[in-house]
């Protein structure tokens, strides 16, 4: 009797033993993929342009080509200021116009004589470039340019020679400079001196980054690797997809509305950079002091951007004395303010997470993944389901109104459709019903009390896996 107990339990025990430790496939890539370089700039989520060049000095957003390199001339250049505006911002980089459709170059370029080198400013012997590249690596920030192939100042414009000069140009800031995270191509085409518009060599212009800078993102309207969300306001749309048809969108696209949701089921990973001037102007103008974003504005944008699987790209115009004026650093202090004390409390960091379905029935795809504040561990369900749900219990009654989900996007962008209930009066409560997910989804809602949290996956175009799930109470933009 014993003995035949003993080898019951026996046998219990070895089945139980294979069952924990079977291994449970995990899943593989589904649809356009990020590359590295991709991965890693997702991770910047928020940066600063910059637009500080000519156009600074004539009061102009679009220069003719035809301003005299003298004019060029800030009277208190800090490109440290700058860094250190940016880093207490918050913001992981800068990208400066180092040359707008103007032509005029940032840099003592020897392929036109329209720059820095013929100017008043430090008697021709400037680079702002070099003072940004110097900053930037001081204040850790990551750095990256933008270049305009439009201009209206060099005299090859118009003819093939123009391409030879512009990959040489590239080629001359992506080599001298340091490490760059992204690279930025105004899509902008007109004409130039003579009155003929440019054939860009865009395949051309790709290689001379992807030789010079490999891990360096490269902007357009179409990508390759980002695209522009089809609007300066800097939202997406609530869904948003980080593939597009790559093949088929191209600098100049005309149907930009498409961008700001990409095309779901796309060919590439393309995700949407949302950029947007925290004044109304991209250049400085004195008669727009009174005109920067106010912490409400800007507290939507960062939801409707960031928190809608794109990036920030906040523009600040450098004044005429080579500054970040007051009231723009201002500003971000403010909002700089205000995310952290929102994002100051996760309540569902390291909570237990009941599940309706786990991949093989294996914890190493269980509910805690997502509160387990590991990016690289997630919950998922096998191979052909594609719905699931998972219940946060908050161990107390919490007051919130935010909730922040993160899919796994290394393996492909899957969820379409989601749901977010609380507890509430014994039962639940639906708050709210969204679409995608992506990098990042920040979905508020009125402020509720609650002791649990039920995210369901109600559509996705395969398993979904979701890695990161948070939950706040944000503070109103108005109360700080
Ligand atoms: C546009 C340009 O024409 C504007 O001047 C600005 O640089 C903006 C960011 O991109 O295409």
């Amino acid at each position: 009797m014993t003995k035949s107990i003993a080898l019951l339990i026996f046998c219990i025990s070895l089945v139980f033993f294979s069952c924990e430790n079977k291994e449970t496939v995990p899943p593989t890539t589904f649809g356009a993929t990020p590359a590295p370089r991709q991965l890693a700039w997702h991770e910047l989520e928020y940066y600063a342009f910059v637009h500080f060049n000519m156009n600074t000095f004539t009061n102009e957003e679009w220069g003719h080509g035809t301003e005299k390199p003298a004019n060029f001339n800030p009277t208190q250049l800090d490109c440290e200021q700058w860094a250190r505006v940016c880093k207490q911002a918050g913001m992981k980089g800068i990208i400066l116009t180092v040359k707008h459709h103007d032509g005029f170059c940032l840099f003592p370029s020897q392929y036109t004589e329209h720059s820095v080198k013929n100017s008043t400013w430090k008697g021709g012997k400037g680079d702002v470039v070099r003072e940004l590249a110097d900053a930037c690596q001081k204040h850790g920030l990551k750095m990256g340019v933008y270049l305009s192939p439009w201009d209206r100042n060099h005299p090859t414009y118009g003819t093939p020679a123009y391409n030879e000069v512009f990959k040489n140009t590239l080629k001359e800031v992506l080599t001298n400079y340091g490490e760059m995270f992204e690279v930025w191509f105004d899509g902008a085409n007109g004409e130039g001196t003579n009155g003929k518009k440019q054939e860009y060599d865009w395949k051309g212009f790709v290689e001379v980054v992807r030789t010079h800078q490999p891990n360096a993102c490269i902007f357009s309207d179409g990508g390759p690797d980002i695209r522009w969300v089809g609007n300066e306001k800097g939202y997406a749309n609530p869904t948003n997809w980080g593939t597009l048809n790559g093949d088929k969108v191209y600098p100049g696209y005309p149907k930009i509305q498409e961008l700001t949701s990409g095309h779901e089921g796309g060919t590439h990973w393309i995700p949407a950079e949302c950029d947007v001037s925290i004044r109304p102007g991209w250049y400085y103008h004195a008669d727009q002091d009174d005109k920067v974003k106010t912490l409400g504005k800007l507290v939507e944008i960062y939801f409707q951007s960031v928190g809608r699987n794109g990036n920030l790209l906040l523009n600040l115009p450098v004044d005429r004395r080579g500054l970040v004026h007051e009231n723009d650093s201002a500003a971000l202090v403010n909002l700089r303010k205000y995310l952290d004390k929102s994002f100051e409390t996760n309540l569902a960091k390291g909570k237990p997470v009941t599940v309706s379905t786990m991949r093989g029935n294996n914890e190493k795809f269980g509910g805690n993944k997502v509160t387990d504040e590991d990016k690289k561990s997630y919950w998922t369900t096998d191979d052909l389901i594609t719905t699931g749900s998972l219940e946060i219990d908050l161990q107390a009654d919490s007051e919130i109104n935010t909730v922040v989900l993160q899919e796994f996007i290394a393996l492909g962008q899957r969820v379409q459709s989601f749901s977010i209930h609380v507890f509430k009066d014994n039962q639940w409560q639906e708050v709210a019903k969204e679409t995608t997910i992506g990098n990042k989804r920040m979905v508020k809602f009125p402020t509720v009390t609650t002791s649990k949290v039920k995210i369901t996956i109600l559509e996705s175009k395969a398993c979904p896996l979701i890695n990161n799930l948070e939950i706040y109470k944000v503070v109103d933009s108005f109360s700080l």
